[in-house]
């Protein structure tokens, strides 16, 4: 069993990288971003709460997110490996993040961490909001709280994975097709490091 954390700022191609790495490496794709859209749709209380978050382009707490992260550990006892999309966002998600692992003995192999300018990240955002109706995407004032978010809570999450030396940086611009080459270029050494 292995482990991936896809890591960048909103919109640098997390979850459009995720669906092709998980088909490649047989691994359960879990998007924070979509559990919690999931629950928005489905109009539940969680749901409600982590809209009002989301609407201003902020995190939502992170003993929402945690919970929903283990219980999604719990559903698949059985799965090749995760591959963790938008989490952990914050200092504390990482820690919680390592504790729920270390219960299952399966490390992170690889933290992979798309660098894509702010420029890129704020014309994708926008041209996305023209037909996702997600509504933190078509305003361009959230979209830059949402970057600022990143910067201010998020970017130090690297740090954390830095000291155990499992940070990659991939440039997260270019074809989808190139970016998603140099990801497994690099997966594949430590997949070939470890055995
Ligand atoms: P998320 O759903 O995680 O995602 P995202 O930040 O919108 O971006 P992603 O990087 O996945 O972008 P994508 O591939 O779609 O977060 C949404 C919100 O949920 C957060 O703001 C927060 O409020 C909340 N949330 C989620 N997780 C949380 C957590 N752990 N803790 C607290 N709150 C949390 O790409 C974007 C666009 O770019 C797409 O239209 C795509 O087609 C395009 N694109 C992708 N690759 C491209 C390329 N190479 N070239 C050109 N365009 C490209």
């Amino acid at each position: 069993m292995f482990n991936l954390i896809l890591f960048g700022p909103p919109g640098s191609g997390k979850g459009t990288q995720s669906e092709k790495l998980t088909v490649k490496y047989n691994l359960k794709h879990l998007s924070t971003g979509d559990l919690l859209r999931n629950e928005i749709q489905n109009n539940t209380p969680l749901g409600n709460e982590a809209q009002k978050h989301m609407n201003k382009g902020h995190l939502v707490p992170d003993e929402v997110v945690i919970g929903m992260i283990s219980s999604a550990l719990d559903s698949n006892p059985k799965c090749n490996g995760f591959l963790f999309d938008g989490f952990p966002r914050t200092a504390a998600q990482a820690k919680a993040l390592d504790r729920l692992l270390e219960l299952k003995n399966a490390p992170i192999l690889a933290m992979l961490a798309l660098e894509v300018s702010e420029t890129e990240l704020i014309k994708r955002l926008l041209k996305r909001g023209e037909t996702s109706g997600r509504s933190d995407d078509n305003n361009d004032s959230i979209i830059r709280e949402r970057i600022e978010e990143y910067h201010r809570k998020t970017t130090s999450v690297a740090e954390h994975y830095k000291q155990a030396k499992k940070v990659v940086m991939v440039k997260g611009e270019g074809s989808v097709d190139e970016i998603f080459a140099a990801l497994c270029k690099e997966i594949d050494s430590r997949i070939n490091t470890k055995a």
